[in-house]
């Protein structure tokens, strides 16, 4: 039987270009002329652009830019300028932070300078792209949902790279950039702190990574489950009766007891998301300042045992 599948939709039927509404005064103009991509289509929507830079938007890309190439060059440095072994070994080049002795001074270039540098312009970059995502939810009448949650984000990656340093004292604390020595640094971190599972932000942080990644899927489900009545089309759906998303509340009350509205399970998919990186950073920020070692502290609170193997 023929039934209603939207990604084998064979037809892409166009209108004329969508340019959105008009901008606030003193506003930067759009860029780029739109195209239409029958593949993005297939994904999303298939116009592609135009997209606003801005100020903030520019600003934050040409800080993004020097904070790679700040990385870039100083890894091409470490392999002696040799493209090759630069792609070979990229996965093990690093550039690293001051090291203990320098606290929180500036460092020569070569021993952490370069690092603090590419940190200073990679933080510039990543707040200002904040201040984007928040302007221009603004200029669209938007709530700011969205940047909220990127600062949830922002906020353990600077608990990571810039509170925890400052507040034990030493640059030397932070993250290296590198795919493999911050992979290192996060197992270094766990054994220096006597074993991160037992930090209870770290296990809160877990349930709320996973807790979102179950919400996730739960949420995707249902809505696939009902676009064969135009499930997808929420608002339109949600106060009437036999459509989709009453079959897609009734599912859950059915399968266990309780449904989440069309509204709140947008609440709990962005408190799921949130509260990871937010306890996460707490957890992080406790770690040598307030709890020296984690498996210690959990004996000493009854999470474990005394004698542990
Ligand atoms: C990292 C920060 C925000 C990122 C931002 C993006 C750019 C791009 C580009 C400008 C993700 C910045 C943007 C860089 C710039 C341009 C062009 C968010 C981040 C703003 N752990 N663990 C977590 C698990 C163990 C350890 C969180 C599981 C071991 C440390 C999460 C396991 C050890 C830290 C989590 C496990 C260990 C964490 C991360 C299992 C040793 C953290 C949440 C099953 C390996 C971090 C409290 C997140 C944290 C963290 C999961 C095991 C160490 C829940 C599932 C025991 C040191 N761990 N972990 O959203 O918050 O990250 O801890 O074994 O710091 Mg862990």
């Amino acid at each position: 039987m023929a039934q209603y599948q939207n990604i084998f939709t064979q037809i892409q039927v166009h209108g004329p270009h969508d340019m959105g509404i008009a901008l606030p005064r003193g506003d930067s103009r759009r860029s780029g002329t739109p195209s239409i991509n029958y593949w993005f289509g297939k994904f999303g929507d298939a116009q592609v652009g135009p997209i606003y830079i801005g100020t903030l938007g520019l600003w934050s890309l040409i800080c993004g830019i020097i904070a790679i190439e700040i990385i870039g060059l100083n890894m091409l440095a470490s392999v002696n300028w040799d493209p090759i072994r630069f792609v070979r070994e990229l996965f093990y080049l690093t550039l690293d932070p001051p090291a203990a002795k320098y606290g929180l001074s500036i460092p020569p270039l070569k021993e952490g300078g370069w690092w603090l540098m590419a940190g200073f312009f990679l933080t510039t970059s990543i707040l200002l792209w904040w201040a984007r995502m928040y302007r221009r939810a603004r200029a669209l009448g938007m709530g700011t949902h969205v940047a909220w949650a990127f600062a949830a984000a922002i906020w353990l990656y600077l608990v990571l790279g810039f509170i925890r340093p400052v507040l034990m004292g030493s640059w030397s604390e932070a993250v290296p950039f590198g795919v493999f020595t911050h992979l290192d640094w996060t197992n270094n971190f766990s054994l220096n702190h006597g074993n991160l599972f037992y930090n209870p932000f770290h296990m809160l942080s877990i349930a709320f990574l996973y807790g979102s990644a179950l919400l996730f899927a739960m949420h995707a489900a249902t809505i696939l489950a009902v676009t064969r009545y135009g499930g997808e089309r929420e608002i339109e759906q949600i106060t009437d009766r036999g459509t989709a998303s009453e079959r897609a509340a009734l599912f859950w009350r059915w399968t266990m007891g309780f449904n989440a509205s069309m509204e709140s399970i947008h609440r709990w998919a962005w408190w799921f998301a949130i509260l990871c990186p937010l306890t996460g950073g707490i957890g992080i920020l406790l770690s040598g300042t307030a709890v020296d070692n984690w498996y210690d502290w959990g004996v000493k609170h009854g999470l474990a045992p005394a004698n542990y193997p």
